[in-house]
């Protein structure tokens, strides 16, 4: 019989033999992949859990939260605040960050997450997830503020996503390389399923909202144009479109086969840097994406470099397969010169 590996398991061995896991960023690593675990059950139970539908209320971003958002983001806290690991929390979901009440010892970590990812999905049973990013507290101050928060996307001590799919899929890095865990329904575990994982440099599959395509900006539209005309075009080869509309799930087929993600700018509303959130989706799939060997920019800058200013910045997103990535990011540069 192959040897399963756990969760708990490939952490320990990879702090044995790498020391990159301390035993308080390992434990707060296991509480989200339970609280995952949970919210992978409420996803599961569908209509026949009541978790469906709108919530009638509206995030901070003027979103219209559903019924799942505010399970999941509920789930995440209660099961993160009292273990000792953590200082505070911040949330797509939640106007301000969530410092861990004083009944419970502070830690030197913080937790930031979008709850439900691809919320537009749930209510349809396609693919969401939950994605987080794990920073560590700059000052031995035990008074934490927004200002702790942000940190470029390169300070993150560990990120990951979950994917709620046809299978529950747990992907995470502690900047050592990517590895994925498959939730074992019956035993309640999550196994080790893919470890090192790589992205082709190349590919023929491109991920993008193509409605959106009259409003684009040129350097994008010169990109997804010349896709388009596939073996008859300046590429030389025919292209595949995916669009899945969760981030987890485009992210998730990414890092299992290649392919290119893009959400930009768009002219619809040109003060907006772009739809994604910076901390809560673009660092920490960028995180993931650099350890899998592809690469993560806004069209001009690596994303990990990028110095937030507002916990729920936005920030536009192109990644996957580094050649595409790379070859998105010149034509940005040649449009500005
Ligand atoms: P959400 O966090 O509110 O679900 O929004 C983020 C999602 C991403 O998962 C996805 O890539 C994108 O929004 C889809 O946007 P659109 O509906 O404009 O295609
Ligand atoms: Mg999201």
């Amino acid at each position: 019989m192959t040897r399963r590996i756990s969760l708990t398991q490939y952490l320990v061995e990879q702090q044995r033999q790498h020391g990159r896991i301390p035993a308080e960023l390992r434990l707060l690593l296991e509480v989200v992949a339970r609280a995952c675990k949970r919210i992978a059950i409420s996803v599961n139970k569908g209509a026949l859990g009541d978790v469906l539908g709108t919530a009638g209320s509206e995030n901070v971003q003027g979103e219209v939260q559903k019924k799942l958002d505010i399970i999941a983001n509920e789930v995440l806290i209660e099961a993160n605040e009292w273990g000792g690991a953590l200082a505070g929390m911040a949330s797509e979901e939640m106007d301000g960050i969530h410092v861990v009440p004083n009944r419970y010892p502070r830690g030197e970590y913080l937790l930031l997450f979008d709850p439900l990812d691809g919320s537009s999905n749930i209510d349809v049973n396609v693919s969401i997830g939950t994605i987080f990013s794990v920073l560590k507290k700059p000052s031995d101050r035990p008074e934490i503020t927004v200002d702790d928060f942000l940190q470029p996307g390169s300070a993150q001590a560990a990120a990951g996503y979950c994917v709620y799919g046809p299978q529950s899929t747990l992907v995470l890095t502690v900047g050592d390389g990517v590895a994925m865990f498959t939730l074992d329904r019956e035993q309640g575990s999550w196994v080790l399923t893919a470890d090192n994982v790589q992205i082709p440099a190349d590919t023929q599959e491109f991920a993008i909202n193509m409605s959106n395509m009259r409003h684009w900006a040129p350097p994008v539209t010169r990109y997804i144009e010349e896709c388009l005309q596939g073996r008859d075009g300046p590429r030389g080869k025919d292209y595949n479109m995916r669009w899945i509309a969760s981030m987890v799930a485009d992210v998730h087929r990414i890092l299992s086969r290649g392919g290119v993600f893009l959400y930009p700018w768009d002219r619809r509303e040109p003060g907006k840097p772009g739809k994604l959130r910076l901390m809560y989706e673009a660092n920490p799939m960028g995180f993931l994406i650099e350890q899998a060997g592809g690469a993560a920019t806004n069209g001009r800058q690596r994303i990990l470099d990028l110095q937030p200013t507002q916990l729920h910045e936005r920030v536009s997103v192109v990644l996957g397969s580094r050649h595409e990535v790379e070859r998105v990011t010149r034509y940005h540069a040649e449009a500005d010169r």
